[in-house]
């Protein structure tokens, strides 16, 4: 070949390359039990996240984003899908059994993943799945081609064995696809970066990419290794100085991402998104000594996972895209986890599937527009809450998991009252009426 024809092929190539770019790669990282308190760019003032905060300053930094769920599994079938859980098929947490038969996902269900897999995209799942472990239900039937990770709700960070107390016996959870993989004793944390970043050194051919990385921390057990503690003081409350250490391994592991995208040429048009599963915990099995955990913090906000006040659905959420979203932005419109599909479909050139329940966020982040949502919804357990504007109206409340429900109506103003101290139910009926009605006409399936 002459070297004209050679550089001129050479140029093809480049310019075909750069005409995929065009689309962004995208990244969900999701948290597990991370409140709003865990985090330095929001309430956490004794954390150490250098990373995650410079990731917030790099796009958005939403102040008043929800999941759809207080707990683990719902809230990951709405950002996967798109839908408000119960519409996904997944109201409920699912159950961790060694048989590896659990259903979750329907077969079928449209995914962040399957709808970019439609328009060209490399796809991979890496972390905590917690969306069925029967056959039809698994990553790599959603739509990823790629997955390493674990099916159960949590696994010790070391042994990556799942094990609750009474009953359950103990096993291995650990996966690379269809084949079992023994990692031990891999910090958990860090082996699931490890996957990430090979992921993302693997693309070397200009198709563009998405990566579901969802992180089993900080959720118990709470389990740190020493290097991460030593960044905290010694006399720091016990549970806290855990909690904080493992969120600091979840930091680094993020620095090192961006690293890698920085280095790959990646990172001006991938888009991150960043959101915790749940508000933090207050359930006995986290703190060290079976009390009341204290380890995770929701900031100002009343109560806990497992709660549809504040504390249980208000979590971090980080937008990033440098191509197109400006930095140092702070948004206080009200998003939620299942807007991230519409939008990324959207971003990436495609038409969201029929039937989602998320709106596409693009005048919101793009456009510099209020929320895309006028009420939104939330029903878990006996649990419902409907929001529209300032206010939110509970039927059945509680603190968290574990603790009673008390089945009465609460209404909150979140302006007035971020903190939910005051229920203003009695002084607006004629309010309360109509949240109710709005809250019986949203009718999801179960
Ligand atoms: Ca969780």
């Amino acid at each position: 070949m002459h070297r004209r024809q050679f550089l001129a092929g050479l140029a093809a190539t480049a310019a075909a390359a750069q005409a995929q770019q065009t689309r962004p790669n995208f990244i969900v990282i999701y948290t597990d039990d991370q409140g709003i308190g865990d985090l330095g760019c929001y309430f956490g003032r004794d954390m150490k996240t250098p990373h995650i905060d410079a990731l917030a300053a790099g796009g958005i930094r939403f102040t008043d984003w929800h999941t759809n769920s207080p707990v683990c599994s719902p809230s990951r079938a709405a950002v996967l899908t798109g839908k408000y859980p119960q519409n996904a098929g997944v109201p409920h947490i699912l159950t961790s059994k060694p048989d590896f038969n659990i259903p979750g996902l329907r077969k079928g269900e449209n995914t962040i993943a399957s709808e970019l897999k439609k328009l060209g995209y490399r796809t991979a799942a890496v972390g905590k799945w917690h969306l069925g472990s029967a056959k039809g239900s698994r990553p790599m039937d959603q739509g990823f081609d790629e997955w390493f990770g674990f099916y159960s709700g949590w696994t010790d960070y070391y042994s990556h064995r799942y094990y609750t107390l009474g009953g359950t016996p103990l096993f291995h959870d650990m996966w690379r696809g269809e084949k079992e993989v023994f990692e031990e004793p891999v910090y958990q944390t860090e082996l699931l970066g490890r996957e990430a970043k090979a992921f993302l050194n693997r693309q070397n051919d200009g198709q563009p990419f998405f990566l579901y990385l969802a992180f089993g921390a900080p959720h118990y057990p709470m389990m740190a290794p020493r290097k991460y503690l030593d960044r905290f003081p010694a006399e720091m409350d016990r549970d806290r100085r855990e909690h904080v250490a493992m969120v600091a391994a979840i930091d680094d592991q993020i620095g090192e991402l961006m690293a890698t995208l920085k280095a790959r040429g990646f990172d001006r048009n991938t888009v991150i998104f960043y959101q915790a599963d749940n508000g933090a915990t207050r359930e006995e099995r986290a703190d060290h000594l079976a009390r009341s955990y204290r380890g995770g913090s929701n900031g100002p906000y009343r109560a806990y996972k497992g709660s549809l006040f504040e504390g249980g659905t208000r979590v971090p959420g980080l937008l990033r895209w440098p191509a197109k979203i400006k930095p140092n932005q702070v948004l206080g419109g009200v998003g939620m986890a299942m807007d991230i599909l519409p939008t990324f479909v959207r971003w990436a050139g495609g038409t969201p599937p029929a039937g989602i329940d998320g709106t596409d966020l693009t005048p919101m982040v793009l456009e510099g527009k209020p929320s895309v949502h006028d009420a939104v919804f939330w029903d878990y357990d006996t649990m419902r809450a409907v929001r529209r504007g300032p206010w939110k109206l509970l039927r059945n409340y509680r603190e968290g998991l574990g603790t009673p429900m008390v089945k009465e109506l609460w209404l909150s103003n979140l302006d007035e009252d971020p903190g939910e101290n005051k229920n203003f139910a009695a002084s607006q009926p004629v309010l309360v009426k109509e949240l109710t009605a709005l809250m019986d006409a949203w009718k999801p399936e179960q």
